[in-house]
């Protein structure tokens, strides 16, 4: 029988609401975060200027810090914008207008290596969707090393070097798999984190039993003496249940879910829980923008032994819930 999980939801959820943002912001969500100079820092996604549909004025990536990681204090300003993201993105396509070829800069992802925040993003553009890795010291500057070819997202560092080479977990979203979206998650690796290849499957939809569209990398890994802990995306579509959410077309669930990777071959999965991690059942999780949406993005491991897992919910608010190490790599390791 499937163990239960182990995760307790934060009292104070949602955490973080699009009314605490001190500049425009309609949805606050999708965060990446991480530890960093002895506090916490995360970057969030924010849609603003609301238009009806699924369509916004923009996106722009927000910048909060939390001396206990409950209470955030958002910053004055966002950190970065859309030209900001435009400047950035600009020597990837050098044929190209990015200010004309943009659409968002969206979905960060936080993992500190070797002392310095990276920031993982995504882009969508008018000829299709990339992933992307930044590094930053100050979450001011940021230096983009690489942009994927499209169509991936949902890029995420492991914090430390395989076997000499960095690795991420990907999403990529072949346009010819047959039934539905059928997207799986990859790794691939890098020596200098600018150049990526040796790409391999790491864990196909039909391996999730609840999921029937698609499954991502969700919130960074981190390192235990078993392997690799980390969480995963695992999308359903139930076409029956019509239009969820305040977006017109809205019919997907996404919960999250817990796997472990070898420690020295991270393509290799080594456990799974085979129930969900979260599953949408609280009210800023099951009523927004879009209903029934858990999105994690950040996993950290506290020195008292408690894991903390930051996630967007209902792709409106930023949400936490908490559980030991020792009671995730039991449910992770029980299968
Ligand atoms: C994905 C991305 C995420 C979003 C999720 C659920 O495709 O767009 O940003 O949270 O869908 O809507």
């Amino acid at each position: 029988m499937a163990a239960t999980s182990p995760l307790t939801r934060h009292p104070s959820n949602p955490l973080l609401i699009a009314e605490l943002a001190p500049f425009p912001c309609d949805l606050l969500f999708n965060a990446g975060v991480t530890r960093f100079d002895g506090r916490y820092a995360m970057v969030f996604r924010n849609d603003y200027g609301y238009l009806g549909g699924s369509d916004f004025t923009g996106t722009n990536l927000g910048l909060a810090f939390s001396d206990d990681g409950v209470a955030w204090s958002i910053e004055p300003k966002p950190c970065i914008t859309r030209d900001h993201a435009v400047t950035l993105i600009q020597p990837f396509m050098p044929h190209r207008d990015a200010a004309k070829e943009l659409r968002r800069f969206y979905d960060p992802r936080l993992t500190v290596i070797d002392g310095r925040p990276h920031l993982c993003f995504a882009i969508d553009t008018e000829h299709g969707v990339h992933g992307g890795v930044a590094v930053t010291d100050d979450f001011r500057d940021f230096e983009v090393l690489h942009v994927t070819a499209p169509d991936n997202r949902n890029l995420v560092l492991f914090p430390e070097r395989t076997g000499g080479r960095f690795v991420r977990l990907e999403r990529p979203m072949p346009v010819y798999s047959r039934g539905g979206d059928r997207f799986d998650l990859w790794c691939s690796s890098s020596p200098d984190l600018r150049d990526w290849g040796g790409a391999r499957l790491v864990l196909a939809t039909e391996a999730v039993s609840f999921a029937n569209d698609k499954v991502g990398p969700a919130a960074p890994p981190i390192r235990t003496e078993r392997g690799w802990l980390t969480t995963f995306h695992a999308v359903r579509r139930d076409r029956s249940l019509g239009k969820r959410g305040w977006e017109d077309r809205w019919q997907k669930t996404y919960d999250a879910g817990l796997m472990l990777l070898d420690l020295d071959d991270p393509s290799r999965v080594i456990a799974q829980a085979s129930a969900p991690l979260l599953t949408p059942e609280a009210e800023y999780e099951t009523d927004g923008f879009r209903n029934d949406v858990i999105f994690p993005g950040g996993m950290v491991l506290d020195e008292d032994g408690d894991v903390r897992i930051y996630y967007g919910a209902a792709d409106t608010v930023v949400a936490m819930a908490s559980a030991s190490l020792e009671d995730l790599l039991d449910f992770v390791l029980a299968g």
